[in-house]
């Protein structure tokens, strides 16, 4: 099919989509630099129909955060607080439990569990957490923990990081979130989030997640103090882990949010930027499945462009968000079943309920069925 592209440096990265041939660091970097966001989105949308024609993935989940509490005091985060802040909070376990079961009377097939660093929280309460909830709701698939706090738990309980993972999956941990990969770039992680575990410490974590055989997802933080090669150092990064270990399932590009943070004077995204991330990254990362475009940050409109931009999923009904609404986040906390059925299907999309490992999902109003 003939397409316009206006920037004549993306010809032979045009050609270069159309043969399936991997793109090189240099084609991320002017993939970056372009302001030809068509011609981008056109070649993301290529490979986006390829591998999933109109299917549109979403699923119905619910977030949980049983604590803001945080030793860390990253400049991009709004939501961790000092146990000493009066404002903050630790749920008990009886709170965690009772959270799960609140919200829809759509069952959720999904626990998507993170919070911040505690002091005092040990592996045990962890574990004793996990296995609450897989008690009274067996066939929710529990996606817990970024990199980061198995990292910090590893180190507070003075074990490995694969015996650290090996206990929670032992309770019941399924998957891992993508959270907490930021930006690898040692420079400017020292200035956004210094305390936490370094980039190459969050690739080792995954992959000893994926060689236990748990599959996580993976994220990129962008809009804040990094460059284009700081994004596409990044993405091939994740590209290299994901060739040798093929754990990853999800990439979602984040968009800094910046309000409440103490880089609340950089200005937030732009909609130019948010589409310009997913197509680059579904362009990149030939290597991972699917690319997530995060209503909650993105909102419910650039979302629904984002699946012409090389999307494929649209995360799901999240019910409880706080991460990004302490950040200033104006979108709504969660969206039912039906209003992401629509925003699917009024771009033009075909939706698809899926399971988190993307197996597809039948139900009832109030119960469902993994297709396997
Ligand atoms: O780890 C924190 C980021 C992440 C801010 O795996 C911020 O399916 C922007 O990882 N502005 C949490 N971003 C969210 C996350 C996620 C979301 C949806 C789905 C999945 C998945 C993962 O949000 C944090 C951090 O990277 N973050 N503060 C902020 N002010």
């Amino acid at each position: 099919m003939p397409v316009a592209i206006e920037d004549r440096r993306l010809k032979p990265i045009l050609e270069k989509v159309e043969a399936g041939v991997r793109l090189s660091y240099d084609d991320g970097i002017a993939l970056f630099r372009t302001s030809d966001l068509l011609a981008a989105g056109y070649m993301a949308n290529r490979v986006r129909e390829r591998r999933h024609g109109d299917k549109t993935y979403f699923n119905v989940n619910r977030h949980i955060n049983p604590t803001d509490v945080c030793v860390a005091s990253c400049k991009l985060c709004a939501f961790g607080k000092k146990a000493k802040d009066p404002k903050s909070y630790t749920m008990s376990l009886e709170q965690v439990w009772e959270t799960a079961g609140h919200g829809w009377t759509e069952a959720v097939t999904e626990f998507h569990i993170v919070g911040g660093l505690h002091p005092e929280l040990t592996l045990d309460w962890y574990c004793r957490m996990l296995r609450g909830l897989k008690e009274r709701f067996p066939q929710v698939h529990l996606k817990a923990f970024t990199m980061v706090e198995i990292g910090y738990l590893a180190r507070r309980e003075s074990l490995s990081i694969r015996e650290t993972l090996e206990r929670l999956r032992g309770a019941g941990m399924d998957s891992l979130p993508g959270g907490g990969a930021e930006i690898f770039c040692e420079r400017v992680r020292r200035i956004i989030c210094d305390h936490k575990i370094n980039g190459q410490e969050w690739l080792e974590t995954a992959r000893t997640a994926h060689e236990l055989g748990l599959h996580s997802n993976c994220t990129l933080l962008y809009g804040h103090i990094e460059n284009e090669e700081d994004r596409v150092d990044h993405l091939v990064k994740l590209r290299a882990l994901q060739d040798e270990t093929g754990g990853f399932v999800t990439f979602i590009p984040l968009a800094f949010h910046p309000d409440n943070t103490p880089l609340r004077h950089i200005p937030k995204t732009t909609g130019f930027l948010d589409l310009k991330n997913i197509a680059v990254s579904r362009l990149m990362l030939d290597n991972i499945p699917h690319i997530k475009a995060y209503w909650v940050m993105l909102t419910p409109r650039i979302a629904q462009i984002a699946l012409r931009f090389g999307a494929d999923d649209i995360d799901g009904t999240v019910v409880e968000e706080r991460i990004y609404h302490d950040a200033g986040a104006t979108t709504s906390q969660s969206l039912r079943r039906g209003e992401l059925l629509q925003l699917i299907r009024k771009a033009g999309r075909e939706p698809l309920e899926r399971d988190t490992l993307y197996r597809p999902v039948s139900r009832t109003e109030t119960a469902f069925t993994v297709l396997v």
